[in-house]
């Protein structure tokens, strides 16, 4: 069998990172992305987004809120987010990637794996194997701080944990590779919560059993282990090193997309968004009836001639606002679409389901959204689909659907 090959990718303090590009004034300094009001003040009950690595120093973190960050470092600069520079940055590093990797497996705004199985082919010129990808992963590094402004840390190894394990392991501006073979040795020592999966909860259970590093967990019996069920078997697996799906169930599974035929072919602007809100609402209603969340958005056009684009995009937390998925939707139609030319079909879909993350930058409002939308389908279970009807689909009239 082949050998495998994987890079994970993720960006140091993102969020923060492109704040300090964006204003260099702040550039080495400690600060913290959080919620802001309209005029600039940081609202005193937000939560960080994220810390740059100089407020980290200070004991500052993701999820924390920023009033106890503020009491941790005084000298923090609370700064709002900039969720579209995020977008933006975020494609910029992906298209550098997808110069170096022939496969991309997005986690995330800041985070992918990237496939480098039998790719010598690729790069005839690089030495084969350790010292090749190493030249790949600096080179990908380079180009994303020169032409982003902002710093990557990749993890090189045979199986995606162990990547994404290596990623981390050497933050910021790290680099590591994990030899063939050396997988269980390099995670032997380090405190099980750096396994991606493991909670607090999690973790504090095994403190309790007295097992605190990845080796201790390894060296457990199968048998007491299987007791525990699926996840811990997953978990016990990666620590010996084996390379199980671990990741693929959230990303790849399934998908909910809906798509729609035209009775027309149409060129209206207005007409095409409407129909986009409508499919999106759809897919939406059926992702909260069906307790899924997704992050990657993709929309799929269809001109006349039946030449069919596609287009998708990872956003930061997975989700089942139908206004969240119908704003991406919107960017991706205008990015895909010339927007003369008649089409005759549109869709959009999401994938990449897992749990929603809390705490982040945007949760007030998104849970306010989600709230809203969830009452709106309630009405609709009991009055019928039309009992709630956005302004824009008023004009849509009867719809074919295939
Ligand atoms: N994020 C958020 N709320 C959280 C966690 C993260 O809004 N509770 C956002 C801000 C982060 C971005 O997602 O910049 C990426 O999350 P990471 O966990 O990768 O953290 P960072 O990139 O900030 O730091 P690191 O250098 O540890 O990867
Ligand atoms: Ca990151």
């Amino acid at each position: 069998m082949k050998r495998s090959s994987w890079m994970h990718i993720d960006m140091d303090a993102f969020f923060a990172s492109v704040e300090q590009k964006l204003d260099p004034s702040l550039k080495g300094k400690p600060i913290l992305v959080g919620r802001v009001d309209p005029h600039g003040r940081s609202v005193p009950r937000g939560v960080v987004a994220t810390a740059s690595y100089e407020a980290r120093k200070y004991g500052c973190h993701s999820g924390m809120p920023i009033y106890q960050a503020l009491r941790l470092c005084p000298n923090c600069i609370v700064v709002g987010g900039h969720y579209e520079e995020y977008i933006k940055a975020s494609d910029q590093v992906f298209k550098i990637c997808a110069r170096y990797a022939p496969k991309i497996e997005y986690i995330s705004l800041d985070e992918a794996f990237l496939d480098f199985s039998a790719t010598e082919w690729i790069y005839p010129d690089l030495p084969a194997g350790r010292q090749g990808l190493i030249e790949i992963a600096r080179k990908i590094k380079e180009d994303i701080k020169r032409e982003v402004g902002i710093i990557a840390s990749i993890g090189i190894a045979a199986t995606k944990v162990v990547a994404k394990v290596g990623s981390d392991y050497d933050k910021p501006d790290g680099l590591a590779y994990v030899k063939v073979g050396n997988e269980k040795k390099f995670l032997a020592p380090l405190p099980i919560a750096d396994l991606p999966g493991i909670g607090r909860k999690m973790e504090k259970y095994f403190h309790n059993l007295g097992v605190k590093t990845l080796g201790e967990l390894a060296v457990l019996p199968y048998k007491k282990i299987n007791a525990w069920g699926g996840f811990a078997i997953n978990l016990w697996e990666a620590a010996n090193g084996v390379d199980n799906i671990w990741f693929i169930p959230r990303t790849q599974v399934k998908s909910i997309s809906r798509s729609e035929t035209f009775a027309k072919n149409s060129a209206d602007e207005s007409f095409i968004l409407a129909m986009l809100q409508h499919l999106t609402e759809k897919s939406g209603q059926q992702m909260r009836s069906e307790g899924y969340n997704g992050r990657c958005i993709h929309v799929s056009i269809r001109y006349s001639d039946f030449r069919t684009v596609s287009r998708q995009r990872v956003l930061p937390y997975p989700t089942s606002s139908t206004k969240e998925i119908y704003e991406m939707g919107k960017v991706l139609v205008k990015e895909l679409w010339d927007g003369r030319s008649p089409l005759r079909l549109i869709g959009i879909g999401i994938s990449q389901f897992g749990e929603t993350v809390q705490g982040s930058l945007f949760d007030g409002v998104r849970n306010k959204r989600l709230g809203l939308e969830k009452r709106i389908d309630n009405l609709r279970e009991r009055f019928g689909k039309d009992a709630v009807i956005p302004a824009s689909l008023m004009k849509l009239g009867k719809v074919k659907e295939v």
